[in-house]
Formats: structure tokens, sequence, C-alpha cells
């Protein structure tokens, strides 16, 4: 496994990418600072960067996306309160039960196509104030959506639900970990898809290649309260300038190159579909290519492996094929070539 870096195509997820050499050198050169007494130069810029580009008043650095998604459901919710969610959004799928033990919060699970409830059955789902029910407070939503196959959902799509959850006085969170693919893939402003909601978290980490870390935006006040959260879940991070340079270095030079991902994904997609593979598209595409076999996928992934392609499952007869940074067309080619043989 150790030179997997190397020698691999890890098309597993765009976690897995590694800081350039540029982005090494930022990092090389960045100022430092402690962090917690709110003194380390770089991280504060990045958080004004990140706020900006996200269109809120402020935004704070923290470890990973699972944390900043804690770190707000905890600042918008009291124990009990009612949290509604797509049963296939990453906080309630991927986050082992966090909520459960940090926030408390009840979530309420909905369905519905791509990622997104109907407007109709959050508002069917929302109770009246009654001693009965618990405080319905939070709506929480995901974009690009993972387990959707990345779909990319465009302001038009989610904002019936953002107009139900404002009669209803509940506020609005947003998982934007992949918020700049989906940007780039409807090919619009950042701030169009996060103007609506009152909280977002992105992650630098994936797509956009950083070693390290993400930020949650809001209000200022939110922002502050935020701050508390991330010191009680041990998040405060001293001389964060460090990673927060590979950030800042991300947000600059890697949101645009976005594309070349996507369009590699929708060449594999495309390459795969040929071969006779079943690729389940969503309506707007972003990096990753889901593929559903008649077979398990854990098999077909050991196969895979043998010829050094590394994939993920996203179900047990589906998998996920991650297009990023560190990925070129050889390995494209190199994995379409695999996949020709094991059909
Ligand atoms: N997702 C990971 C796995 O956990 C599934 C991946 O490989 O895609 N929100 C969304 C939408 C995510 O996809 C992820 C990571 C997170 C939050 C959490 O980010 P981290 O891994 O930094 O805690």
């Amino acid at each position: 496994m150790n030179n997997i870096a190397h020698t691999y195509v890890d098309l597993r997820s765009d976690t897995v990418t590694r800081p350039t050499p540029a982005m090494r050198e930022a990092m090389y050169r960045a100022e430092v600072g402690d962090d917690v007494y709110g003194e380390d130069p770089t991280v504060n810029r990045l958080e004004e960067y990140a706020a900006h580009i996200l269109g809120k008043e402020a935004s704070v650095f923290v470890p990973s996306g699972t944390m900043a998604n804690q770190i707000a459901i905890l600042t918008h919710t009291q124990r009990g309160d009612e949290v509604f969610i797509h049963r296939d959004n990453h906080i309630f799928y991927y986050e082992g039960g966090a909520a459960a033990m940090w926030s408390q919060a009840t979530f309420n699970q909905l369905n519905g196509p791509q990622g997104l409830m109907t407007a109709d059955e959050l508002e069917a789902s929302i109770r009246p104030r009654n001693i009965h029910h618990p405080r319905p407070r939070l709506l929480a939503l995901e974009n690009t959506h993972n387990r959707a196959g990345g779909a990319a959902i465009s302001r038009e799509r989610f904002f019936p639900l953002v107009q139900v959850a404002r009669r209803h006085d509940l506020s609005v969170h947003l998982d934007g970990a992949r918020i700049a693919n989906a940007a780039v893939a409807l090919n619009v402003d950042i701030r169009e898809l996060t103007q609506d909601v009152d909280s977002v978290s992105m992650c630098l980490s994936k797509g956009l290649g950083a070693p390290v870390g993400s930020v949650v935006a809001g209000t200022r006040d939110y922002i502050d309260q935020a701050r508390v959260y991330r010191k009680w879940l041990g998040g405060g991070m001293r001389q964060a300038g460090i990673i927060a340079a590979a950030g800042i270095y991300a947000l600059d030079k890697h949101i645009n190159r976005l594309a070349e991902d996507h369009g590699r994904a929708r060449y594999l997609a495309q390459q795969l579909q040929s071969l006779g593979y079943h690729v389940d598209m969503p309506l707007v595409p972003t990096n990753m290519v889901m593929v559903d076999l008649d077979r398990s996928a854990d098999e077909f992934i050991a196969a895979l492996r043998t010829r050094e392609i590394l994939v993920g499952a996203m179900g047990a007869k589906r998998l996920r094929l991650v297009t990023h940074l560190d990925v070129d067309d050889e390995g494209i080619e190199r994995t379409i070539a695999a996949f020709s043989r094991l059909f």
C-alpha cells in the first residue's frame, strides 16, 4: 500500500488529493500565530477570504467537513430540536450519528429524487407547535449531493424548500462540502447557491486539493458562537496557518480547474456506458460516476485493485468513481481499460 499514491489510479474519493508543489511552497512560507488567541494571520486571512467567496459575514476554519457540519447544527439547535434532512445526506448517513452525541437534535429523515425532498413532503412533515412535538428548527441541504451521484443542484430546484423553511421559521444549513464543484458545473457564482441559506460548510480538502480543513460561514454572531463549539469539540488548532495557507491557495487556484475533473468524469461515464455498464447520471453531474453492477461491488473492487485501480462502493452493487486533481487523462484511460477487461 505504501506506493498507492504513485502507482495506483485512486478514484475512491477526491479526499485523497495531495498538496501540489506550489501549494506546499505556500504552506512553507505561511506566517503563523496562535489561532486560539485569534492571532494566526494566515488563518484570519483564510476565514475572511472564505466568507467573501461564500457571501457571508464571517467564517471559521475547522479540521474537517464532519466537524464543520456538527458545529453548524450545534449552533442552530437546542437539545431535542428537529432537523429536517434528506435520508441520503452526509450529515445523516456518514457522520456516525455524531449529532445524537453533540447537538442531540431529532432528525426527521425525508426522501425524494436526487438528494432533495419535495417541498410538499417538507411542508407536510412540519408539525404545529404543540407540547407533543419537537421544536421544528433546521432544514439541512447538501450541494453537490454525494450519494445522489455528485449532483449539482441549481437554486431554482432547492429554493422552494427554502421558502417552506422560511414560512415555518426554520433556519437553513447547507453542507457545501463540494459547493465549488456545484457552482462550476452550473456555471454560476458560488454566492448564488449560498445566498438563501443561513450557514454553509465548505471543504478545502476535497476537489480543491488542500491536505486538511473546512470552513463554516454565516453571520458574525453565528460564527462567534460556532467558535465556542469548535473549542468544545477540540477543534482549536493553534499555528494552523500552515494548513490555512493551503486553503487560501486552493481557493485562489483550484476552483476553476474543477471543470477539468468534471470533463474527465463525463468522459469516463460515457466510455463505461459504451462498454455496457449501467451508469447513473444525475441531472447536472460533477466529478463523480456511479456504476450499478449486477454483481457484488466488493468483488469488483478487489479485481480492479489487482489492476492498480482504486474505486469505492456506494452500496452492495454500486461503485463510486471520483475524479480529482491527482487523476489525469492517462489514469482515466487505464481505468477504462481495466473495466473493459472485467465486463
Ligand atoms: N465524504 C467522504 C466520505 O465520508 C463519504 C467522501 O469520500 O465523499 N459532507 C459531504 C457532502 C461529504 O461528502 C463529506 C466527506 C463530508 C461532508 C465530511 O468531510 P470530512 O471527511 O472532511 O469530515
